[in-house]
């Protein structure tokens, strides 16, 4: 028995090889962090290092995530090589008791720390696990090439991301009814930005990151890869429409999506439509 073929690190791995197959994690890009479930804790224990890793600022509070436990990919470590070696690319780390400090109590073999994303991620975890009562595990960023491409020409607002992605394909307003929230350019790893995330976070489950990429919020991997799919996808068909030259000769209306969500069941955010 093997800590790899625990449920929670099978699925985790899976969905780390999934996005570096579509092409979202060049070198070292993005991450990916997993917030464990108790009884996980408990059946990865056993694997626990002896010696736990020391102490380590994490750079903001989270004291709503003291004693959790984060399945994390570590900094500059490539996607790439999560399925060949997870013990030496991914960690699991511990919450102090304050949501000040980690530490590593599994994984990073070779050595190394959590993502440099991991005050953003902590800091979206805090968010999410509040306004969604526990229910949200999983963060996820990725760096994927049709969404940034969007940055560069569409208005860096709400509505205008919002609005294009639930245009670009029939099911997306089913799929993120919420929409998505932009962050302007920032210098990516810090406290900033991670202030600014997790401020989203709060009504949204997808901010972009202006010229860098998506950070995705749900309850499980496939709920969460589905969204960064989904809205990457979106993205392609917009920036697909935009390069026959022609501009958009007709689209899905603010009407056609409220027809759409009263279909479906779902409310979208009124003040992102026309
Ligand atoms: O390289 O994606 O945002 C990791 C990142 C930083
Ligand atoms: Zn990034």
């Amino acid at each position: 028995m093997s800590i790899l073929s625990l449920p929670f690190l099978e699925g985790y791995i899976r969905m780390a090889n999934d996005g570096f197959l579509q092409g979202w994690h060049e070198r070292n890009g993005g991450n990916l962090t997993y917030r464990m479930a108790e009884e996980e804790v408990a059946a990865a224990r056993p694997f626990f290092k002896p010696q736990p890793g020391d102490w380590t600022d994490i750079g903001v509070e989270v004291p709503g995530l003291a004693g959790e436990y984060f399945l994390a990919t570590g900094s500059g470590k490539y996607f790439r090589n999560v399925i060949l070696a997870p013990q030496d690319n991914i960690c699991i780390a511990e919450i102090d008791g304050t949501g000040r400090q980690y530490r590593v109590v599994w994984g990073l073999e070779a050595g190394g720390k959590p993502t440099s994303e991991f005050p953003t991620h902590l800091m979206n975890h805090s968010v999410k696990k509040r306004v969604t009562n526990g229910e949200h595990r999983v963060i996820y960023h990725a760096h994927t090439p049709s969404l940034i491409a969007l940055t560069y020409v569409l208005p860096l607002t709400d509505k205008a991301f919002s609005q294009v992605l639930w245009q670009s394909a029939t099911e997306c307003p089913v799929v993120f009814p919420g929409g998505v929230g932009v962050v302007e350019w920032m210098v990516p790893g810090g406290r900033d930005i991670a202030i600014a995330t997790s401020k989203l976070m709060e009504k949204y489950d997808v901010a972009v990151w202006a010229h860098h990429g998506l950070f995705c919020s749900g309850p499980d991997f496939d709920i969460t890869f589905g969204l960064m799919h989904t809205v990457e996808k979106s993205a392609d068909i917009y920036v697909r429409v935009l390069s026959c030259g022609q501009g958009v000769r007709q689209t899905i209306t603010s009407d056609n999506l409220r027809a759409i969500a009263r279909e479906f069941g779902v409310v979208l955010r009124e003040e992102l439509l026309d």
